[in-house]
């Protein structure tokens, strides 16, 4: 008999226990067990069989982070993407196959107790992945609600013993221009960096994502290791890291130094606060025509808006 699955996140998420999302995905890996897991589930896709952390996912959900709405079926989470590494349009497919992700180094250092090197497998080995299911507000006033895998971003910064001097985290993705295409183009101040204040990376929502879809994270999506704060504009989300900096000063972020009138340090989602050039009111749902009100902090109020009392002058909302 022919039994027609669904995979968890084509259910909307108020029809999917989690648990048989969870088995479901399971029962599927398990019927390929001895097979091209990767290439069988999600045929043509970047996402290499062979990568070396593949046996820790799917990993297990954490139930705290909830949706109200459904997931993002993968087939547009994974062909509309940002990554000005590898070209300016949402198709970075296939120019994103380039990004070789083994080996891989992180570097950790700055105002630490010891700086060093760790290689993204140990990394990854070394914490207990989990999967949360975010929603994610790019500013251009598109979304989607994907289950990221990873660790929370506070379990970094506690391997890595920021000194009392340090304020904030800074966050870098690679610099190679003979692997990534975008980076010849003198138009932007590579490498793409990121940062946080070290209260922010302290907040349990904040994220290191492994994986996604159950899976280690395939090219297009910042492999093989991003950031995730779902509270703020995506593009805080840095990709594909390969230094992690504890900071005394605000670090110069990449959007920030290319307009930052337009898109500043803070960065937190707010419906009310127009970018200057479109409104901010609403967002399209991505795989869907449908437009939906954004929500302040992007819905996550609850557990960030207390990072910003006493902030108030800051720009904190562009
Ligand atoms: N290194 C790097 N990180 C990046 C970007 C990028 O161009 N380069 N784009 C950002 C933006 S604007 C968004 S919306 C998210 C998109 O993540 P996704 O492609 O996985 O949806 O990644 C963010 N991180
Ligand atoms: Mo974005």
């Amino acid at each position: 008999m022919h039994i027609k699955r669904r995979h968890g996140w084509e259910i909307p998420e108020h029809l999917a226990t989690p648990e048989s999302v969870f088995l479901d995905r399971r029962a599927l890996l398990g019927g390929a067990a001895g097979l091209a897991v990767g290439s069988l589930l999600a045929p043509g896709r970047a996402y290499a069989a062979a990568d070396p952390t593949a046996d820790l996912y799917p990993a297990k959900r954490n139930e705290t982070y909830t949706l109200d709405r459904a997931l993002t079926p993968e087939k547009y989470s994974a062909d509309y993407n940002n990554f000005y590494e590898f070209g300016t349009s949402k198709t970075v497919l296939p120019a994103a196959n380039a990004l070789k992700t083994r080996p891989w180094t992180i570097q950790i250092g700055g105002l630490v107790e010891k700086p060093f090197e760790i290689g993204v497998d140990e990394l990854i080995r070394k914490m207990a992945l989990e999967e949360r299911l975010y929603r994610h507000r790019c500013v251009e006033a598109w979304s989607m609600s994907v289950p990221w895998t990873g660790f929370p971003l506070s379990k970094l910064v506690g391997l890595a013993k920021p000194a009392s001097g340090a304020k904030y985290i800074q966050m870098e993705t690679f610099l190679d221009k003979a692997m990534a295409p975008g980076q010849r183009s003198f138009l932007y101040p590579w490498p793409y960096v990121e940062g946080l204040t070290l209260e922010e990376a302290a907040n349990d929502l904040a994220f290191v994502a492994t994986g996604v879809y159950g899976k280690p994270l395939a090219n297009q999506f910042g492999a093989p290791i991003r950031l995730v704060v779902p509270w703020k504009y995506g593009f805080k989300s840095v990709k594909s890291i390969v230094k992690v900096s504890f900071v005394a000063e605000r670090p110069k972020t990449f959007w920030e130094g290319l307009q930052s009138a337009e898109y500043g340090f803070w960065a937190n989602v707010n419906p009310a606060v127009s970018h200057p050039r479109w409104s901010q009111a609403t967002e399209r749902v991505l795989g869907s025509d449908q437009r939906v009100p954004t929500l302040i902090y992007n819905g996550y109020g609850e557990q960030v808006a207390g990072l910003y009392k006493g902030l108030e002058k800051e720009r904190l909302f562009v």
